[in-house]
């Protein structure tokens, strides 16, 4: 119902026609701050590959060499591996402590960040060797969501806010509130650069915010409320939420995937406006 709910929010938030009118600082930025501006994607499902339907995807992103990096949550199930893309096979495997609930996963340089859900604390992990770990705490509110340009780590905690934290102290040197049209965009969850921007899961959507990370601004919504309907329709009842988006920049590939999705999707987005 709560899904329905804010699905309904962002409907009727992208209608609504006495929100038309635009900010004048948003449009000093030469950002889109107008209904017209924003884009809406539909996609084109490219490639279909098999993905761990236990695993409770949290971060995801791409490894090189047709691999990815996933955490996964859920107290005594939470883990990083890297993963065979193309048979979804576990190559590596670390099992987290029972009470860490494994969140957001970003990769550095050779290093693995998380973050965990309801604590403050994260790991890095040597990207060879998941064994060779260290921890941190940071100061979001929660540990949701993580990715990195390759200079800071971007990071969400359920909230609106969009953070920049310095990957080596892990102090908060920014942060931007997501928002669409003036109206906050909450449930802020896992996250993706690609080009510029900042892709984000809406925790309980099927939709993807792409965000532009200087200031906030909601620049594009990617719907993709059809790959939950397949997955339902060939009686996969059982999935939780889209979450998990991982870019591969040197083939331009995007994949997208869900909490307990027993798939994982290449697609290429379609502009529908
Ligand atoms: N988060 O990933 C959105 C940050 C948290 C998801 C928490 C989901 C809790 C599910 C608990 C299920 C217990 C069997
Ligand atoms: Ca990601």
């Amino acid at each position: 119902a709560a899904a329905a709910l804010l699905l309904l929010l962002l409907l009727a938030a992208a209608y609504a026609p006495w929100r038309a009118d635009s900010p004048p600082a948003a449009a000093l930025l030469g950002r889109p701050a107008s209904a017209s501006a924003t884009r809406f994607y539909s996609f084109d499902l490219i490639r279909e590959y098999p993905h761990d339907p236990d695993a409770f995807t949290q971060g995801l992103l791409y490894g090189g060499n047709d691999t990815l990096f996933e955490s996964t949550g859920l107290y005594y199930r939470s883990s990083v591996r890297k993963v065979d893309l193309l048979t979804g096979k576990v190559l590596v495997h670390h099992q987290m402590d029972g009470h860490m609930f494994g969140e957001g996963l970003t990769l550095l340089g050779d290093r693995l960040f998380q973050v965990t859900w309801m604590k403050k604390d994260g790991f890095v992990y040597d990207r060879h060797n998941f064994s060779k770990r260290t921890s941190f705490t940071h100061k979001m509110t929660d540990g949701w969501g993580l990715a990195t340009d390759g200079k800071v780590l971007f990071g969400s905690d359920g909230t609106s806010k969009l953070y920049e934290l310095d990957p080596k102290s892990f102090e908060v040197m920014k942060a931007v509130t997501v928002k669409y049209h003036g109206d906050e965009v909450p449930f802020i969850n896992e996250l993706e650069y690609i080009d510029g921007e900042v892709w984000a899961n809406v925790w309980q959507t099927d939709c993807i915010a792409r965000v532009s990370p200087e200031d906030g601004l909601v620049v594009g919504w990617i719907f993709l409320h059809e790959l939950r309907r397949d997955l339902w329709k060939s009686g996969n009842t059982n999935i939780d939420v889209l979450n998990g988006i991982a870019w591969d920049e040197g083939n331009r590939r995007l994949f997208v995937t869900g909490k307990l999705w027993p798939k994982l999707y290449e697609i290429k987005l379609r502009a529908v406006d």
